[in-house]
Parts: structure tokens; sequence; C-alpha cells
């Protein structure tokens, strides 16, 4: 899953690394010219008082050592300096502990053109994996403030730097308005009322059955409602996957108000002590004016406890604009990505709760009734740098 966008985020990540360690060798070599002497110095030093040179490395290391207060502060800066360069070395001949030294006096990590170059990169690599430009832009400035500016994360005890800034910076993108679904529906009164809306072909039906199954799992019963009185054969199809999962659909004739529908489904759920309604509704624009009053009216008279969007992630740029306007329309609580599974470039996946200030709740992952799973911002961050 994602695997463009997994691509274009680790060259960005080895090639800013790359300067990063250019940057921190020679603010070292500024700060100490003769370094190499120190390191040869102190090897020497075992008991006797540390060299000219040794305590540059002492004292940053050892701050309290000349404290002269502990019994082994002079062991302790000679041990340190033997020890570093065995330690940790990394491919620039640096240490991680000379490195965070460097790092955490505050010193610039990259310099501001060589990253803007890099972010440039970043920018076209986010843009055409489909991202949308403002959340391009949120990465890019998330980005350049974790590596460059007054609130610059120390170095981290992996030395990924770069990775971590990237990572930190699509979290808060991705994570936007988060809630536990879970949570949510058992907090509410029953039955808890569920409305799905989106356009035509997107799988709304399917993620309707899904949920079905997803909310069995977790012992709550459901029931269905068709709200898509529009197209043909829509009754028959939701009929199909509530007989495949055992449940009741309520269903009026095509063409009817799908209020109604959902209306009936409520007073059903009531009188039967079921949990969950699950009210499918007609594919629409957002600029089909009948449909959206549809919508309207539902919300208006039934007052669902969510509007869930479902889009397809393989839609891209489409999704999201859609997710937008549909947000803009009728007020969504959350979204829905279906056919993750068919190779998308995740940029809806990474855009849509920051467009919309709403949440991704689920990713659809196939055609079968298990292939649902919850969203989780820290996990789809963890697949895009695995
Ligand atoms: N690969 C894949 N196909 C899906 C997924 N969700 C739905 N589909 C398929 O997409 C098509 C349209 O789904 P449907 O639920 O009828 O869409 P609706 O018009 O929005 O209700 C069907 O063939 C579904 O099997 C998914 O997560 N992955
Ligand atoms: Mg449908």
């Amino acid at each position: 899953m994602f695997d463009g966008l997994k691509d274009k985020l680790s060259g960005f990540t080895s090639d800013v690394e790359e300067d990063v360690d250019e940057e921190a060798a020679a603010e070292a070599d500024e700060q100490a010219p003769d370094g190499e002497a120190t390191d040869s110095d102190a090897e020497g030093v075992t008991d006797e008082t540390p060299g000219p040179d040794a305590p540059v490395e002492a004292d940053a290391a050892a701050p309290d050592a000349d404290t002269g207060t502990d019994v082994d502060a002079d062991e302790s800066p000679s041990e340190e300096a033997a020890d570093a360069p065995e330690e940790s070395e990394d491919t620039s001949g640096r240490s991680l502990t000379q490195k965070a030294k460097i790092m955490a006096t505050g010193k610039t990590v990259i310099d501001e053109a060589d990253l803007q170059k890099h972010l440039d990169d970043l920018e076209l690599a986010l843009l055409s994996s489909d991202v949308e430009m403002g959340v391009a832009q949120e990465i890019l400035e998330g980005v350049k403030e974790n590596l460059t500016g007054q609130t610059r994360r120390r170095l981290s005890s992996t030395g990924n730097l770069v990775r971590d800034a990237l990572r930190e910076a699509l979290y808060d993108v991705i994570s936007v308005g988060q809630f536990d679904f879970d949570e949510r529906v058992a907090a509410a009164d029953k039955p808890v009322v569920i409305v799905f809306t989106g356009v035509n072909g997107v799988g709304k039906t399917t993620t309707i059955a899904k949920l079905a199954q997803y909310f069995e799992d977790r012992g709550l019963s459901t029931v269905l409602a068709n709200g898509d009185t529009f197209r043909a054969g829509a009754n028959e199809q939701l009929q199909k996957h509530a007989d495949n999962l055992e449940k009741k659909l309520i269903s009026h004739e095509q063409g009817s108000d799908p209020t109604a529908v959902i209306y009936d489904a409520v007073e059903y759920a009531k009188a039967n002590d079921v949990d969950v309604v699950l009210g499918d509704t007609a594919g629409r624009l957002h600029t089909n004016d009948g449909l959206m009053d549809q919508l309207e009216k539902i919300d208006r008279n039934i007052d669902p406890d969510m509007t869930l969007f479902v889009d397809e992630a393989v839609a891209g740029q489409d999704a999201v604009n859609r997710a937008r306007e549909f947000n803009e329309a009728a007020a969504i609580d959350g979204a829905v990505l279906t056919k993750a599974d068919a190779d998308p470039q995740g940029g809806a996946a990474i855009s849509v709760a920051h467009v919309t200030g709403k949440p991704i709740l689920f990713l659809g992952t196939g055609q079968d009734y298990d292939d649902l799973e919850a969203f989780e911002p820290e996990e789809i961050v963890d697949r895009l740098f695995d």
C-alpha cells in the first residue's frame, strides 16, 4: 500500500540526511579543528589530567566533571573520549555522541538553502502522489520547522533526525480530527444512526455490509436501511448482503423518500433493541441539488449520530476535492476510504482529514466483509516508512 509515495519519502530522507551529515561534519571541524589529535591524545590519557585539547570534548560530554567534587571526575572524561568513536560511528565518520553534541548546541543542522532544494523535490513528490496542494505546503512547513526552526528537536536516539521531522509533519496532517469510533458508538444513545454518502460506485453499500460485520464482531446488533431509492437494483444488492450477514433490511420501493426508509429502520431498531442503524443513500454529486436536498432532509428529520463520507483511495485528487465539497454541503463527521488494496498513490489518505477537518475512520482493503481496517494515523505513518 502507498508504495510509490513510500519510495519518494525515503528518497527525500536519505538525500537530506547526506547533507545533514556533511553540515554536521563541517560544524564539528569548526568547533574542534584539532579533532583528530584530540581523539588520539585522549586514548593515551588514563590517570593523568586531560591534555589541553581534550576538554573540548570532555566538557560537552560531561559538564559536571570539572566541579571536582566527584572522585571519578578525572576518569570519566577520558573514558568518554576514548570510547565514543568505536561505540557508534556512522557513515560520515561522526559518532552519534558527536552529532548529538553538535545538535544540542542549537547550531543549524542543515543550511536553509540546501534544505529548500530538497523541499522543492519533496513538494513535487507529494503532488505527484495526489497530495492536495495545501496539505503538501503544510507538510513542507512542518519539516522545515522541525529541522531548522527554534522548535527543532534534539537528535533522536535513533539518529533519524530527518526521518523523524518528516514523520512528525505527516502525522500532524493525517491525524486531524481523529476520534475513537468505537468509543463514540459505545457512548451514544441506542440506536446509533450512521448514514453514508458519496458518489456512485465508490463502495458505500459494500462498506455498510462490512460495518455490519464489524459491529457483529464487537457484539453490537445492526439493521440495514436502504436509503438508495434512486438506483434500480439497489434494494436487491443490499438485500443480498443482508441475507449473507443475517441482518434485517428495511427498504421501500424505488423512488420513495429515503428519509422515510431510515425513519422506519430507526423505529424497527427501537422496537427490537437493535444497537446500530446503517443507512445507505444514493450516489450523488454535491451539485445534484435534488439529491443533496434529500440528505438535508435526512439530517433534519433523523439527525443521524454520524454522517460518513465514502470515497475510493484510488480516486486521489478527485476524492480529496469531493470530500471537501461534501463536507461543505452536508457536514460530514468522518470518512471511509475504500479500495486501498488497489495500489492507491496515498495522496487521498494523507489529505482528506486536513482538507475537511474530519478524520478518516476506516480503510476498505478488499471485497470481503472483513476487508475493513480502522484507520490509525500512527500506523499509516509507520507504513510509509517501514
Ligand atoms: N478492491 C476493492 N473493491 C471494493 C472495495 N469496496 C467496494 N469495492 C467494490 O466496488 C464496487 C462498488 O461498490 P458499491 O458498494 O456498490 O459502491 P456504491 O455505489 O458506493 O454503493 C463493488 O464491485 C465492490 O465490490 C474495497 O475496499 N476494495
Ligand atoms: Mg450503493
